[in-house]
């Protein structure tokens, strides 16, 4: 049933990991607040990525909360690099241990967001019939959480099953004796397709965009690692706070141009195994930041899929990469590039030969039809904007925020936009958001949002507001970092191209967490320069 709360002090929107946290810290304080949530239960992206295989490729005892030391010592992770339902557990777990959930109305979607200027509150409508009123308003919905359907003709045609894995279903599909084909080949379809290729008759993986993947080294974790680590807690919480990627993962500053061919193989081989990426990313100072020294390294990726693949055309077009390593999210995986040496496992490079239509049988390319049981689309997100702009946001003079974003996402520090008040954007476009561990994202945002509410109460504040000069001077910061490294030469969600008609914009933050940290927390000592704050 939907409740009338009244004019609260500050409206939450969504109920993932970024919500929850702004709950948890709402809830302790005295202001009148209630989250909103679409789903029936918490979990945000969580909830619905159940797809198999489904993982953080963030290590569990780095991606989870630090806000309460009894939380991070209570709490066992079973492995490495999490699967989806124990990290589902666990949010689970902290809004029941917290509290939280009486605060969260479930199955609501909220459908407009709109600012009264003469009452200085934002009115909330959901498709419940609730029009709330309130002062303050925190979006926390994630980047990665409205579907991309891909702009495929003839796919309600299709006669047998479909499945998105954004929006997996609750009762586990079976793939035994099947035939089923895969379109994509980010994150999604690369932990699954391994997965299904276990039980299925038949995987045939339609690759556009080869992604970069590098093995998980995934494994149960030791008691004795996990009490060493727990052993340690705040200073490691701290470690990751003030790193450029809010993780443990450290680099070298060296340059590659300089490191002899032994050196450089070692270093490769060493984050090869290490489980991690990142390691790859920061191996030397200018992996990311030098084409000549980026090509090292994928050539050392491109030698190890045509050893790890055996046949020789299947290896070169899962390694046909045409952008710099590291430019689009990099995955890892658990056997992903071993499972195209099973042989009902299929590669269909829809490059060269680009699918037409899907049809009521299975999909067709341009050399032919192959005919599948089940399709699974893993074709990813309206990222960082989509949600934003579904809540039918609508700020001073009725603007709406698509609008005023036409040309890209127009922020001050990522965390509020000119003509938008009293609206703060948790881990959205402009902040470093998905380029670092997104929990100490949610959490260095949302703290920052309370101090700064905790301000405004104080001085009898009533509106805080990006100054547009402010946010001018960000939008061009943040495109200066990012053009100064290889990240926006591919085409991907963080250039914001993946879904067609936006415009091409490079999304996060590359300042380094720790730093942006610094500069946001000196922005609120000082007493907020670069916004308008209003009595
Ligand atoms: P991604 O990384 O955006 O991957 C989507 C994939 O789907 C990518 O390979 C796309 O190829 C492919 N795609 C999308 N539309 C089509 C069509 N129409 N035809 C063929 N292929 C298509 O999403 P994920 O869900 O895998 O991962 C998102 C993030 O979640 C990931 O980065 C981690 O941070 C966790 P394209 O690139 O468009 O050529």
């Amino acid at each position: 049933m939907p409740i009338d709360p009244g004019v609260l002090d500050v409206a939450v929107v969504g109920a993932g990991l970024g919500g929850l946290y702004a709950a948890y810290r709402l809830s302790a304080s005295s202001r009148r607040f209630r989250v909103f949530e679409s789903a029936p239960d918490v979990g945000g992206t969580w909830f619905y990525n159940r797809y198999p295989g489904a993982r953080c490729d963030v290590d569990s005892l780095q991606y989870s909360y630090s806000f309460s030391e009894d939380l991070q010592q209570e709490w066992v992770w079973s492995e490495r690099f999490a699967g989806q339902p124990e990290i589902l557990d666990y949010i689970r777990h902290v809004a029941s241990r917290f509290d939280l959930y009486r605060h969260i109305q479930f199955d609501t979607r909220v459908t407009s967001v709109e600012w009264d200027d003469r009452a200085a509150h934002w009115v909330i409508t959901t498709d419940q019939g609730d029009t709330v009123a309130a002062k303050w308003v925190i979006t926390a919905v994630g980047c990665l959480s409205t579907p991309k359907r891909p702009e495929i003709d003839g796919l309600e045609s299709f006669t047998g099953e479909s499945y998105y894995t954004n929006s997996w279903p609750h009762e586990e599909p079976d793939f035994v004796g099947k035939r089923v084909g895969v379109i994509g080949t980010g994150s999604s379809g690369i932990q699954s397709i391994p997965v299904i290729a276990g039980s299925a008759a038949e995987v045939t993986v339609y690759q556009r965009t080869p992604a970069y993947t590098m093995p998980a080294m995934n494994r149960p974790l030791e008691a004795a690692e996990v009490a060493a680590h727990k052993a340690h807690y705040p200073r490691h919480r701290a470690q990751e706070r003030t790193s450029r990627s809010g993780t443990l993962v450290t680099g070298h500053s060296d340059s590659i141009l300089a490191a002899s061919d032994d050196e450089i193989h070692r270093r490769f081989e060493e984050c090869w195994h290490a489980g991690s990426f990142g390691c790859a990313l920061v191996s030397f100072a200018d992996i990311i930041t030098d084409r000549e020294a980026n090509d090292r390294l994928v050539a050392f990726v491109r030698d190890k899929v045509h050893t790890i693949v055996a046949d020789k055309a299947v290896a070169s077009a899962l390694a046909s990469w045409e952008y710099p390593f590291g430019s689009r999210r990099v995955c890892l995986d658990t056997d992903y590039y071993a499972t195209f040496n099973r042989p009902h496992v299929h590669l269909v490079d829809v490059k060269k030969d680009p699918i037409a239509e899907v049809t009521p049988r299975g999909v067709r390319t341009r050399s032919g039809e192959r005919e599948h049981d089940v399709i699974v689309y893993a074709t990813g997100f309206d990222a960082f904007t989509g949600t934003l702009f579904r809540l039918g946001i609508r700020g001073r003079s009725g603007v709406r925020l698509e609008d005023a974003w036409a040309q890209g996402p127009r922020t001050y520090l990522g965390i509020q936009s000119s003509g938008f008040p009293n609206l703060f954007i948790v881990v959205g476009p402009q902040s470093p958001s998905l380029v670092v561990n997104v929990v100490r994202a949610i959490e260095q945002h949302v703290d920052w949002i309370m101090d700064a509410l905790d301000h405004a109460d104080a001085g009898g504040i009533t509106t805080m507001e990006a100054a547009p000069a402010a946010e001018t001077e960000w939008v061009s910061h943040v495109a200066d970092v990012g053009y100064a490294t290889l990240y926006p030469v591919a085409d991907s969600y963080m250039t914001n191209v993946n879904v067609p008609g936006k415009p091409r914009v490079f999304m996060p933050y590359l300042g380094g967490f720790g730093s942006y940290g610094d500069r946001i927390s000196r922005v609120a000592a000082d007493g907020y320069p670069g916004f308008v704050l209003s009595r």
